[in-house]
């Protein structure tokens, strides 16, 4: 082999150690190297969102969500604001209002529309006054201010009350004029609005509070310790902590009466001696239900004529003592009126109005009275809400009252209403 020869192996030698061992690669040349992200978008940002890192688009909605959700939930909203980072300390105030006070739920479970059931109860007010009203009318060529007199004579026989049957009457009047009753089936069809109208005020109780305190005031044998049992088991269907408060002292038949619904709906009876003083036992009440965290007290009363001072005298003072355990109690103060009473049921009405703050009726026992019309004065003349009527003496016959609902159990079938009647 020529020099020549060897000394070019040996300079090829040399650039291949050369090469491979001691020449560092230079970064830029390295292939398929992602590019490192570009910093110019950062520089374009405000000075403020330089501070922080721009968050990433489904950061923000995730944070945006979550505000919503917290903002859906006040009292959750309250607590220290959640170690949201960018919040400032400041926003995590103090609740103003225990969380307890944001229910707002339905007051026991309703009774499923049944119109059949209803009109059934109501069987003896469509025999009566509506069966007059609809015989009136039935067939009527000409439709005159001597028809409308005839109506507002049924009316007013019929428990309706003078006021509220002339209020009715003149409105009618005022459609005739107008033009508006050129038929029978038009002047039933005003009948039925002007009866929703007056019917249609008020609204359901709601569950508001824990415990939601119920008390229940009115005459003797009108319905109360019925109506507390069945609204206990409206609210065992419904899922909810019960307690009964035996505020009927007078008689020991009525703490016994309550206690058998107590057993049968699975509610807790709070009682005291025969002849207590029925605010310490309906004071004790509250406690034991704020105690057994139920969710509603209901507050028996004994009966009493409204004509008595003293004993309307001893349900305010029912009332402030409850209110004295739990601040804004009782919630409700249900005055049960039995419809059989008719007009008197009204008057009944107005004195426990006036004496103690009724925030709804229950109207009971209309399946066995035609003085159903009763109901109209009561809506109209006290503007109080009917909050539930009593068609029977079974848990599923108090009904959620409602007006359409009523209604149309009332005036429904016209033509067929005589022959129905009880
Ligand atoms: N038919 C019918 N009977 C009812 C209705 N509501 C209650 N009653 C009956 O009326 C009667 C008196 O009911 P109570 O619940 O004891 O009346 P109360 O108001 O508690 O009576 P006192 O405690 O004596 O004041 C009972 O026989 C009940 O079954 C109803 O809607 N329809
Ligand atoms: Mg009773």
């Amino acid at each position: 082999m020529s020099p020549i020869v060897l000394v070019l192996i040996a300079v090829v030698a040399v650039a291949i150690v050369y090469f491979l061992f001691l020449r560092k690669p230079a970064a830029p040349e390295l292939p398929a190297k992602p590019e490192p992200k570009k910093l110019e978008p950062a520089r374009e940002q405000p000075a403020e969102a330089k501070a922080k890192p721009p968050k990433r688009p489904a950061a923000e909605v995730a944070d945006k969500e979550q505000e919503r959700r917290e903002a859906q939930k006040p009292a959750e909203a309250a607590k220290p604001a959640a170690k949201k980072e960018e919040k400032p300390v400041v926003e995590a105030k103090a609740p103003e209002k225990p969380a307890a006070k944001a229910i707002d739920e339905e007051f026991g479970k309703p009774v499923v529309l049944d119109p059949a059931t209803l009109r059934k109860g109501l069987s003896r007010t469509r025999g009566g006054m509506i069966a007059r009203l609809a015989d009136l009318i039935r067939g009527r060529r000409e439709i005159d201010p001597a028809l409308l007199a005839e109506l507002e004579e049924v009316l007013l026989t019929s428990d309706v009350g003078v006021k509220t049957t002339q209020a009715l009457v003149q409105r009618l009047h005022a459609r005739l004029e107008n033009k508006e009753l050129g038929d029978a089936d038009k002047v039933w069809a005003a009948l039925r609005a002007e009866a929703e109208a007056i019917l249609g005020t008020g609204g359901r109780l709601r569950l508001r509070q824990k415990p939601e305190v119920v008390m229940v005031v009115g005459v003797n044998g009108s319905g109360k310790t019925t109506t507390i049992g069945k609204l206990a088991a409206k609210l065992k269907d419904q899922g909810k902590v019960v307690v009964l408060g035996a505020g009927d002292t007078f008689r020991a038949a009525a703490v016994q009466q309550l206690e058998v619904w107590g057993e049968r709906e699975g509610a807790k009876v709070v009682k005291g001696k025969e002849g207590a003083d029925p605010s310490s036992v309906l004071f004790e009440a509250v406690n034991a239900a704020k105690d057994a965290n139920a969710d509603v007290l209901l507050c028996d009363t004994a009966g009493r004529l409204h004509t008595k001072t003293n004993l309307m005298e001893e349900l305010q003072k029912v009332r402030r003592t409850i209110g004295k355990a739990l601040d804004g109690a009782p919630q409700e103060t249900l005055l049960v009126l039995d419809a059989t009473n008719g007009q008197n049921a009204l008057e009944q009405a107005k004195q426990f109005k006036e004496a103690i703050d009724i925030t709804g009726v229950v109207l009971t026992k209309l399946d066995g009275t035609a003085k159903g019309g009763v109901i109209l004065a009561i809506a109209d003349e006290l503007k109080l809400p009917v909050r539930y009527i009593g068609i029977g003496e079974r848990a599923a016959d108090l009904r959620e009252f409602d007006a359409a609902e009523f209604v149309e159990a009332l005036f429904a079938g016209r033509d067929a209403i005589s022959t129905e009647a009880a």
